[in-house]
């Protein structure tokens, strides 16, 4: 019996060194997909990231990092990256502006870009270390805008699922007063009529402009096409003039409809198809960032859109264990991370909270991606750090507070955020006064450090395990 536990638990040992040992050997290479909407995060995350890795891998830095922690991590360097025909992401530039007197946040990203970063470090002791004593890996990041990737769900729609879905989100109550416009504009347009160019052209410019109003006043995460917002070189081109119209019963030849009917597929199929082949069909690994303090401020139909939203993001991905061989060939997202980030906007008894209301929003999701084999984390960060926790005596009780210098002021504040719900709340539960959050300032660098809100447990979720 005894000599049976023995060989079963060598036979144990053995396959997991075999598997860590082949993950080594298949796995040099991560890539890391970051997603998040516009404004959840994604560059100030990988700014943190490099700089962490690179110039703050300490074992008080990083306590359960665990290449760190071990203190078998060499030294991170960003390398030249594989994709030659992808700018490089700027992180002197994006470091420059946290680790500035008056520190900032890097500007909100425009185009794609990306960084590789390779991570050397001791292996594991035992005796694959002989084999092989130190390792390189190389972490492959992309960053790109936001509203990009509210885009991919559009792959799976035609252009009426589309039509009725964008009419519905852009006529509910907080929505309606910004949509009156463009919406009294569409209801003199006959999707019927032969194609006149100047009334296409009036209406999509109508629709860009309501885009770019709910861009600026509501937290919306399905702004679609996500290029209407930031057109680049496809400022003009007919391809992005198009917008939603109610449906028709008939669709006849040559007509207004088939126009736009036409340009929402070339769009789907030339500009959101290849963003989503190049960049996205090859993850192993994957980041959700999501600002769920900014959805709260925003009010009940908010928080519902970027629920949605997730929901319909998540569906696109392609999720599943693969095994070694299979991920020669096709590799697949195995582990996912769902991070309700800026978490110092709340106090540290707080934060668990907002992770609580992340999980809640993900609802069935994650059960589907577990069942999928894949494995799935929720938790709070925050990349960088912008607040400080702070006790403050009010008549006798200790209220917990966080201080930091508030966005668009010049002084520095002591706040007592709103207890955020730990679940969704429908629009009836909501509290009347509504949730204010306030943002801040990244926090000054100290020695030219920056701070972090559960950084290292992200990175140990997320590649902990590629680093043995
Ligand atoms: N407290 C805190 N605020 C953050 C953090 N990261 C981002 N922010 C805030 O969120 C804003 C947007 O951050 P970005 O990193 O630009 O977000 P993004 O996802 O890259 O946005 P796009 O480039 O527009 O897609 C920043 O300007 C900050 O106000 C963080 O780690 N902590
Ligand atoms: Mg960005």
């Amino acid at each position: 019996m005894k000599a049976k536990l023995v060989t079963q638990k060598a036979l144990e040992t053995l396959k997991s060194n075999t598997q860590k040992a082949l993950n080594r050997s298949l796995d040099r290479h991560i890539k890391l997909a970051v997603t998040g909407f516009s404004g959840s995060g994604k560059t100030a995350f990988i700014t943190a990231l490099v700089k962490h890795l690179t110039s703050q891998a300490t074992k008080q830095n990083l306590p359960f990092f665990d290449v760190v922690r071990e203190g078998r991590l060499i030294a991170a360097k960003q390398v030249p990256q594989r994709a030659l025909d992808i700018p490089t992401f700027d992180y002197q530039a994006a470091s420059a502006c946290l680790l500035a007197d008056e520190p900032t946040w890097p500007a909100s990203t425009q185009r794609i870009n990306t960084l590789t970063l390779a991570l050397k470090f001791n292996c594991e002791s035992g005796l694959r270390s002989h084999l092989s004593p130190t390792s390189t890996v190389y972490l492959e990041l992309i960053d790109y805008p936001g509203e990009w990737l509210a885009d991919l769900p559009m792959l799976s729609q035609d252009y009426q699922a589309w039509s009725e879905a964008t009419l519905e989100l852009l006529q509910r109550d907080a929505y309606k007063s910004y949509s009156d416009s463009f919406l009294s504009l569409l209801a003199t347009f006959d999707p019927n009529e032969k194609v006149d160019e100047q009334a296409l052209k009036n209406l999509a410019q109508s629709y860009q402009q309501l885009l770019t109003t709910l861009k600026n006043e509501t937290k919306l995460a399905q702004l679609q096409p996500g290029r209407m917002l930031i057109p680049s070189d496809l400022a003009g081109a007919p391809i992005l003039q198009f917008f939603p119209v109610k449906p028709l019963k008939e669709i006849t030849e040559h007509t207004q409809y088939q126009q736009l009917q036409a340009r929402f597929e070339a769009y789907k199929q030339q500009v959101v198809m290849p963003f989503y082949k190049q960049h996205f069909c090859q993850f192993d690994r994957q980041l959700v960032l999501v600002d769920v303090l900014s959805a709260l401020n925003d009010g009940p139909d908010t928080l519902q859109e970027q629920q949605e939203a997730l929901a319909h993001v998540m569906q696109v991905f392609n999720y599943g264990k693969s095994g070694f061989l299979k991920r020669l060939f096709y590799p697949k997202i195995d582990k996912v991370l769902f991070a309700a980030n800026k978490c110092d906007h709340v106090t540290p008894s707080q934060q668990a909270d907002i992770a609580l209301l992340l999980n809640d929003m993900l609802g069935e999701q994650s059960n589907d991606l577990r069942f999928a084999g894949v494995s799935v984390e929720s938790m709070a960060i925050s990349s960088v750090q912008s607040t400080q926790a702070k006790l403050v005596n009010d008549a006798g009780e200790q209220l917990e507070c966080v201080y930091g210098k508030v966005l668009g002021e010049q002084q520095w504040t002591t706040y007592l955020p709103p207890q955020p719900p730990n679940h969704c709340l429908s629009a009836q539960q909501w509290p009347d006064h509504g949730f204010e959050f306030l943002s801040f300032y990244p926090q000054k660098a100290r020695q030219g450090n920056l701070n972090h809100v559960r950084l290292d447990h992200a990175l140990q979720f997320l590649i902990g395990d590629k680093l043995v």
